[in-house]
């Protein structure tokens, strides 16, 4: 299958492969070879033909002159992007003899693999590379940089990522938006909300930035950045004072309830309201709404919990529907992550008895600045796909300083030569989804894809799989799973009969429907997995893991005297910093701003549309000034992640902490501060 693209012109159904909640079926259109158009497949249950501009302007980033055709070698010095083409045989014989080089010297250990999903092809982003990295032996890396702190915090409330369909939210009456700017990060979900806004539904959105979704919601409740717990405590004590729990529900489903009223007795209102900077008499009317209005969802975000408290604000937050019972109703609950349903066979496709029992170090990837700065033995060689470091890691400035190290030997395969790339010693071209066999599993809504090619490799590029294979062999590992071809790795991954949600999923079905949703039938608030089983509002484990058994407030880290708190969020036209490099995304998003309030802009004698320095003891960028009503004083909030461009300054992850949040080794990007004026350096 994986070989055979046709040759005919037609229409093709795929979909997404950005990491996106999303996950839209696409229709592409091909002629003579080329792809050239990319719609919405109205077929598709979910996304019902509704893309997003990112993507409908995909065919300029497919065929962008700047993508890569052949592998390169680096000829200038690191940093400065100078290359020269070379085969594929001469790069695999370069990667391959160093790192034989540096596994006789050194040790495997030596060697780390550094990825995200820049496509979130299964097999492709966590599949033969997995495979090949355990049987090499290489330090590993703990992939914590988009919603780790969250998942574990929601994880302790409910036992995994299990939340709300969101096919019933046309039904939900109250739509609570908290930290998520859903405009721009999850458009399904605010259509289905407009839909249900149709049949009298309100919509909530609880920002620290009036945004696009802000903007377009009936109430929007701006926020203190990292108060959220606050929040949710003082509707806690609202609903437990006032009796407009859910009792039955409670002694029912949840552990603890008893020891939740008597804890939350100290977050009343005024309290919470200094904490959070939200109005009293809005936490009264909040709590009133949330406890009035059914069904209720709580759609939490990943901004929320890019803090140094990120884990425990979701936990937090994940309690509320248990206070008033709204799961029970269709539409009702909360949703962060839906990813459990879709769960795949990952030890089938990962293949960690590979490793052989060996324990080898583990990295966690926001720290990859003092990784390659500071670790002993050091890391020698790294090999980086699916992901940009040096524009989304924070500290950027010390992940391209380590970058810069005359002593690592860097490998990056991506479809363009990124800002990272540039320090490469080899690079290598990837093609792009559309030309890979893989399948695609939402961590929003519930269905599985499966994805054929629909063109064939641009240039010389390979996919990730592709690559491994080759790594393999020239290293000389002879594993049969080292060359599993693309079919037999989707084929082990879906047969997964332990996911309940997916048991009777099998990959011939998969592969003549290409979506099918999972079953949440067995899915019970009777049977979650949790230890007790039931929604922790009190949890043992998290006492076991040395944090407070119930919810709690726990303030964000001091970061220094710098005036402050900066959230740099991604944009509308961007995917992270994919599409960045692309003209007609760059023309859309026009130009990198950041939002000041007017007190303070007044202050500092900064107009609208002021070039102003942002900086504090890591670095320093350049934005344009949006001035008004926004942000909250002491906030700056900027958007995107913007491509490095000769005489401007606009890396916000220079400034961005590489401290972790409470739980999951979480990034916590929107909890540093800094100073801004209008006199540039
Ligand atoms: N267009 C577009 N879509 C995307 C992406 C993209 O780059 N562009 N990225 C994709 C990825 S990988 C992810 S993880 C998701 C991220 O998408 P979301 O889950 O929406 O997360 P963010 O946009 O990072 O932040 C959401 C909101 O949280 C707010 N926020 C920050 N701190 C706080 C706080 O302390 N409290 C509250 N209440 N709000 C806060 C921010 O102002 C922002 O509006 O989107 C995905 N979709
Ligand atoms: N300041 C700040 N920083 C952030 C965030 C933020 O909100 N603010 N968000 C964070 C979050 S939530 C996330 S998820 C990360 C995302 O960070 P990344 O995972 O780095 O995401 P992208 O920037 O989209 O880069 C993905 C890269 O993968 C490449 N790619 C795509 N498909 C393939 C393929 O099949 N093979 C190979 N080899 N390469 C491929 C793309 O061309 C692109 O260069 O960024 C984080 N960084
Ligand atoms: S980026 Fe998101 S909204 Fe856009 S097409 Fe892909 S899945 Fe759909
Ligand atoms: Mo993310």
């Amino acid at each position: 299958m994986q070989s055979f693209v046709s040759k005919e012109d037609g229409i093709s159904p795929a979909v997404c492969s950005l990491d996106c909640p999303d996950q839209c079926g696409l229709l592409v259109h091909k002629k003579a070879g080329k792809i050239v158009k990319i719609e919405g497949d109205p077929n598709h249950p979910v996304t019902q033909g509704a893309i997003c501009n990112k993507v409908r302007l995909m065919t300029e980033r497919l065929y962008d002159p700047k993508r890569l055709t052949t592998p390169l070698k680096r000829v200038g010095a690191k940093g400065e992007g100078t290359f020269t083409p070379i085969s594929w045989e001469e790069a695999i014989e370069i990667i391959a003899s160093n790192w034989q080089e540096l596994i006789e010297n050194e040790g495997p250990e030596s060697i780390l693999p550094y990825s995200f999903y820049g496509n979130m092809g299964n097999i492709n982003a966590e599949g033969m590379d997995r495979r090949f990295f355990h049987r090499l032996g290489a330090s590993q890396l703990d992939r914590t940089i988009c919603q780790a702190a969250g998942s574990v915090g929601y994880r302790y409330t409910m036992g995994g990522a299990y939340g709300t369909d969101p096919e019933e939210t046309t039904e939900t009456k109250l739509f609570i938006l908290w930290g998520i700017n859903a405009v721009s990060t999850n458009m399904h979900q605010m259509m289905l909300a407009q839909k249900a806004r149709k049949n009298g539904a309100k919509i909530i959105v609880i920002d620290v930035h009036k945004n696009q979704t802000g903007k377009m919601a009936d109430w929007f409740i701006p926020i203190v950045p990292g108060t959220d717990s606050a929040l949710a405590l003082g509707m806690m004590h609202i609903l437990f004072k006032e009796k407009l729990v859910n009792e039955p529900f409670m002694k029912k489903y949840t552990v603890g309830y008893q020891q939740l009223e008597e804890h939350v007795k100290q977050y009343d209102p005024e309290t919470v309201s200094v904490i959070t900077g939200v109005p009293v008499d809005d936490i009264y009317k909040l709590s009133r709404m949330y406890a009035a209005t059914s069904p209720s969802l709580i759609r939490i975000g990943n901004g929320l919990q890019h803090h140094d408290n990120g884990g425990m604000i979701v936990r937090t937050i994940s309690c509320l529907p248990a206070l008033t019972g709204a799961w029970l109703e269709k539409g009702g609950g909360a949703l962060k992550s839906n990813s459990g349903f879709l769960s795949h066979n990952s030890s089938a496709l990962q293949r960690p008895d590979l490793l052989k029992n060996k324990q080898t170090r583990v990295f966690n990837m926001n720290e990859l600045g003092k990784v390659l700065l500071e670790t002993t033995p050091p890391v020698r060689s790294l090999y980086i796909y699916n992901c940009n470091p040096a524009v989304v890691t924070p500290d950027s400035n010390k992940v391209r300083k380590g970058l810069a190290r005359e002593d690592l030997f860097t490998v990056v395969h991506d479809l363009f030569l990124t800002e990272t790339a540039t320090f490469a010693d080899v690079v290598l071209p990837a093609t792009s989804a559309f030309e890979n066999t893989d399948f695609y599993t939402s961590y929003w809504h519930h269905y599985i894809h499966m994805q054929k090619p629909i063109i064939e490799p641009y240039g010389d590029s390979k996919s990730n799989t592709e690559v491994f294979r080759l790594l393999a062999r020239s290293m000389g590992f002879t594993d049969d799973a080292l060359q599993d071809s693309d079919e037999e790795l989707v084929r082990q991954a879906v047969h997964h009969p332990e996911n309940p949600f997916l048991k009777d999923v099998q990959f011939d079905e998969l592969d003549e429907k290409l979506y099918i949703k999972a079953d949440r039938k067995s899915f019970s608030l009777d049977n979650l997995t949790t230890p007790s089983h039931k929604i922790e509002l009190y949890s043992e484990t998290m006492v076991k893991d040395g944090y407070p058994g119930l919810p709690t407030h726990i303030p964000l880290v001091d970061d220094g005297e710098f005036p402050f708190l900066f959230v740099p969020g991604p944009n509308h036209n961007f995917l992270n910093s994919t599409f960045s490099n692309n003209d007609k995304h760059i023309t859309l998003e026009k130009e990198p701003k950041v939002h000041i309030n007017q007190l303070d802009a007044q202050k500092l004698g900064i107009a609208d549309g002021d070039m102003i320095r942002i900086w504090n003891n890591q670095g320093e960028c350049e934005l344009i000034a949006a001035v008004g009503e926004n942000v909250l004083p002491g906030v700056l909030v900027s958007q995107g992640l913007w491509a490095d461009t000769p005489g401007k300054k606009q890396l916000v992850n220079a400034l961005t902490p590489d401290r972790l949040s409470d739980m999951g080794g979480g990034a916590t990007f929107f909890s540093g501060r800094v100073a801004c004026s209008k006199e540039l350096s």
